[in-house]
């Protein structure tokens, strides 16, 4: 089960020594959201954050891009990557969404697809064809710290039922809880993204809060294996 920090939640003041520190922790991945005040009302982080990330650990990279027509620009994200790092569009946000998956692919990086709380299946399948990986938004896109959308559960229910026909792996993002990790994990969900609502802001270490999230994940297993 993938545990990914928020980075655009973290502390700016010193982000090598967030990095260092969610490292020691045991984070498995760093999501870094990338937004261009168009796609979605706000701005996250940049290129050169991420490119500073990128340098600053092994662990891999989960870029989500909240940018339009991301096909104009790619290049610069994906020169910037390493192989094996995850980036994922918004389908909504290109006219030809598998022509940019198809350049991920071809750079060597991991392709994905971020699914809004509004976004169908339906509307998304045939990518879900070309895609390794799925970013359900249990939130709307554009910031951190709001609040869980329950319509988004019967969608994410039929996405984990689909993942082996599609050979795609799911991860959560938005505002994710104890709670929803207790429950999607033994229902087949990849990973969790983790900001405000678990992992930053609580004035305690983070290998504390990680530890804690893991200890409570395998009382979990106990009883759902
Ligand atoms: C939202 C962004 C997310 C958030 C993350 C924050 O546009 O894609 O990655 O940063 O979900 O988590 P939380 O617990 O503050 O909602
Ligand atoms: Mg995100």
């Amino acid at each position: 089960l993938e545990l990914t920090a928020s980075m655009m939640c973290a502390s700016y003041g010193n982000l090598e020594k967030e990095v260092r520190d969610l490292e020691e922790g045991g984070i498995d991945s760093f999501h870094i959201d990338i937004m261009d005040g168009r796609y979605v009302p706000n701005f996250a982080m940049s290129l050169n954050d991420m490119a500073f990330i990128a340098s600053a650990s092994e662990k891999p990279l989960d870029v989500h891009l909240m940018i339009e027509h991301p096909c104009n620009n790619i290049h610069l994200f994906l020169e910037r990557l390493r192989p094996g790092d995850t980036v994922y569009i918004h389908p909504e946000a290109e006219y030809h969404p598998s022509t940019t998956l198809q350049k991920i692919i071809d750079a060597g990086m991991v392709p994905g697809i971020a699914i809004n709380p509004g976004t169908s299946v339906e509307t998304v399948i045939e990518m879900l064809r070309i895609v390794k990986k799925v970013l359900v938004m249990s939130v709307n896109p554009g910031n951190a710290g709001q609040m869980y959308l329950p319509y988004v559960g019967k969608k994410i229910d039929r996405l984990l039922l689909m993942k082996e026909e599609m050979d795609i792996q799911v991860f959560w993002d938005g505002a994710c809880s104890m709670d929803k990790i207790l429950k999607y994990a033994p229902k087949g969900m990849d990973g969790f993204v983790l900001g405000t609502t678990l992992l930053f802001g609580k004035g305690r270490p983070y290998r504390e809060l990680l530890s804690q999230i893991r200890s409570q994940i395998s009382e979990g297993e106990e009883r759902w294996i």
